[in-house]
């Protein structure tokens, strides 16, 4: 299995950026339908959601951000032999909504309460905090649904488009990415030890990062060997992602990572402070050649999955 004519990293994260917007652009149209009647629109009954709300809703969803999540889940459905379709983007932006919204969520108050996200005023700092709290609220179902119709919509017959989308919500929920959060909050001013720290990112983080690659090939119909060389790939993306994280906030700017670094601040165990910086950077480079290892043991020759594994560890922000 090979994806041909990869045209270099930057080149490639450019083109994949341009689509994710455009289908959060979609997303972000059908999302305006919730709200007041537009001049000239037809006249809706009641609207579902006020225009502060689509307001935060269009913040948090549209600006800015890497999209690793959605590149990482097109380029999966890709490399198990789907094809580059708008409907592949729709099925990746379902993911980019989580992310979106765990993020609006975590930067209120009674979470990171932070000022500063992808270089702008967080959500809730220019909208209010229960407008934030609606927005990122909506987007869970609206991202359960659009993973469902957006798998129907790349021919999954019912039972695989079902999977897809609780590939998704699984990696979201109380085993995944909330769970994930709240031990992350229940363990403020503890030190974890090192596989207290694993399990909470692998939920936290890793899970929505490896069900990126899941979707991906659950949706293309791969095989159970290519699907478990995703699944071993994303796990270890996952993580790496993680301690790469920790990296940037003990030693990248403000400026350079758009975000205030706040684990010192909230007194959280890191990766960093675990290990020391050194051996953070060795063991992610070693999650990294697990991620490509496992790629290879299948048989998967994916030149965007090997350089975005590398780009994980080697991002400025
Ligand atoms: C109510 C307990 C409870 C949870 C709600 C808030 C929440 C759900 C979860 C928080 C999950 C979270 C914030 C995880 C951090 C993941 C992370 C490292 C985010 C940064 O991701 P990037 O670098 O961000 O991909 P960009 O800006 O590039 O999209």
């Amino acid at each position: 299995m090979k994806v041909r004519d990869f045209p270099g990293l930057e080149a490639y994260l450019d083109a994949e950026v341009a689509k994710v917007q455009a289908a959060l652009h979609r997303a972000s149209e059908r999302l305006e339908r919730l709200g007041p009647s537009t001049p000239g629109g037809s006249e809706a009954a009641t609207p579902a959601l006020g225009v502060d709300v689509l307001a935060a809703l269009r913040h948090g969803l549209l600006s800015g951000g890497k999209r690793l999540r959605p590149i990482l889940c097109a380029t999966a459905y890709v490399t198990c032999g789907g094809r580059s379709t708008d409907a592949a983007y729709d099925l990746a932006v379902s993911l980019e909504m989580i992310h979106a919204y765990s993020l609006m969520h975590d930067d209120l108050p009674c979470m990171d309460d932070a000022e500063l996200r992808r270089g702008r005023p967080t959500t809730h700092r220019v909208h209010g905090e229960e407008s934030t709290m609606t927005a990122g609220a909506v987007l869970i179902p609206v991202a359960a649904l659009t993973a469902l119709r957006a798998a129907r919509a790349l021919g999954c017959g019912e039972d695989r488009a079902r999977r897809v989308a609780s590939q998704l919500m699984q990696a979201a929920g109380a085993g995944g990415m909330v769970g994930g959060q709240w031990l992350d909050l229940q363990g403020e001013g503890a030190a974890l030890e090192p596989e207290e720290l694993d399990r909470l990112h692998q939920r936290k983080t890793g899970a929505l990062l490896a069900a990126s690659l899941l979707m991906g090939a659950t949706a293309a119909g791969a095989s159970d060997d290519v699907h478990d060389a995703m699944a071993s790939y994303g796990r270890a993306v996952g993580l790496a992602f993680q301690i790469t994280d920790d990296i940037l906030d003990a030693t990248a700017s403000s400026q350079a990572l758009g975000k205030n670094p706040s684990d010192t601040e909230l007194d959280k165990s890191t990766y960093v402070a675990l290990y020391g910086l050194e051996a953070a950077r060795t063991h992610a480079d070693a999650l990294v050649d697990r991620a490509l290892d496992a790629l290879q043991e299948a048989d998967v020759d994916s030149p965007p999955l090997e350089a975005l594994a590398r780009y994980v560890v080697e991002r400025g922000s």
